[in-house]
């Protein structure tokens, strides 16, 4: 019995200092991550996850910072406005999360981005592209994603120098912030360069056949064809454009940078044109160790993925700048100190406005596949 009571009290101070040290070690900061799971964007919300994941798992075996764990809860966002809203209550009211990634879409950002703001809780997008109705939400709303206004007119110039089309077909969503924000900036940098718009047609997500518009389209003969879509309507676009004998150049916004399009388009996606904020054939340091870890773990790399896996590190970089404090306000402070912070992305920055800031690339598909345009 006394034998027994004296290790008791042997044990107590071992316990004790165990219990420490681990909490020393483990202070868990919770993320939240609103990704599209399901409906039109699911496609991009499957690759943008497992960026997240990566990223988390680096961060936590590497230390990155110092007596911090990171915890992200990914939950979807059904690439709609009022389940966004609803998972970034959960976040911000249950979870009390200290930031979030994410919505997926514009559209859908456009909806949830403000309860983020009004709760003073800090917003990454990692994949918005529409150029206005984002970050001017409010000073908590940033973006690692790069703006159509700042990939598509490069992607434009550098076709345009390449293929030397004068005339252009245009095909957008009318029903989507991002798809309608694209179009936007094709019109203005098709302008700019003087190729002339011979038509202008339209569609909505759930639309399927596109042969009407892309019939219309063909028969003013445009050199270019150029296109505002989500991956699902931009592979059946580009399967239809083919099957009725367009064979001239396609160009496609952000919607178009999934692998889904070789997979689904096949052979009829040789030769799209897309703008990227990722230069998938860097050799930068950063990006060779995100390509392989993303391999080693058995997914695809791409834009989207290399966009979210960005975004966790750069709200990590964030809380590590402020010596690990994590609350909401700390780490929209910390955003604000981010600079020159090296990703698969490049070397980047924060513009004043909170919008991204890197160099974007061109791609096209060659043999199935994205290759960087030099
Ligand atoms: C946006 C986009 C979509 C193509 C992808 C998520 O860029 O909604 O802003």
């Amino acid at each position: 019995m006394l034998f027994a009571r004296r290790q008791v009290l042997l044990a107590i101070p071992a316990l004790l200092a165990s219990t420490v040290a681990v909490a020393q070690q483990s202070r868990t900061v919770k993320i939240g991550a609103a990704l599209s799971m399901t409906g039109p964007a699911a496609a991009y919300g499957a690759t943008q996850k497992n960026g997240v994941t990566l990223a988390v798992e680096e961060i936590n075996a590497s230390k990155f910072i110092p007596g911090v764990k990171l915890e992200v809860v990914v939950e979807d966002d059904g690439s709609v406005k009022e389940q966004g809203i609803n998972v970034f209550q959960r976040f911000i009211n249950q979870y009390k999360v200290s930031a979030i990634i994410g919505p997926t879409l514009s559209t859908t950002a456009t909806a949830a981005d403000p309860i983020a703001q009004m709760s003073k809780v800090p917003v990454v997008a990692v994949s918005n592209t529409a150029p206005t109705g984002i970050t001017d939400i409010g000073d908590h709303v940033w973006r690692v994603s790069l703006t159509e206004a700042q990939v598509i007119p490069g992607a434009i110039k550098k076709a345009q120098q390449k293929l030397g089309f004068k005339t252009a077909g245009v095909l957008y969503g009318n029903d989507d912030v991002f798809t309608k924000a694209g179009y936007d900036v094709m019109k203005s940098s098709l302008d700019k360069l003087g190729i002339k718009i011979l038509g202008t047609q339209t569609f909505a997500k759930p639309d399927r056949d596109f042969n009407a518009q892309l019939t219309a389209l063909k028969a003013q003969n445009p050199e270019i064809l150029v296109v505002s879509a989500l991956i699902e309507n931009a592979s059946a676009i580009v399967t239809q454009a083919r099957q009725l004998g367009y064979s001239g150049p396609i160009l496609g916004g952000n919607g178009f940078n999934n692998p889904a399009l070789m997979k689904n388009a096949g052979p009829a996606a040789e030769g799209v044109i897309v703008g990227t904020a990722w230069n998938s054939a860097s050799t930068d340091a950063v990006n060779v160790k995100f390509k392989q870890a993303m391999a080693a773990k058995g997914y695809a790399a791409d834009q989207f993925a290399a966009q979210a896996y960005t975004g966790v590190y750069v709200v990590a970089e964030a809380i590590r700048l402020e010596g690990g404090k994590a609350g909401r306000g700390d780490v929209n402070a910390g955003l604000r100190k981010v600079k020159n912070f090296d990703t698969p992305l490049g070397k980047f920055s924060f513009l004043p406005n909170r919008d991204g800031d890197h160099e974007p690339a061109v791609q096209i598909v060659k043999d199935g596949k994205f290759q960087i345009m030099m």
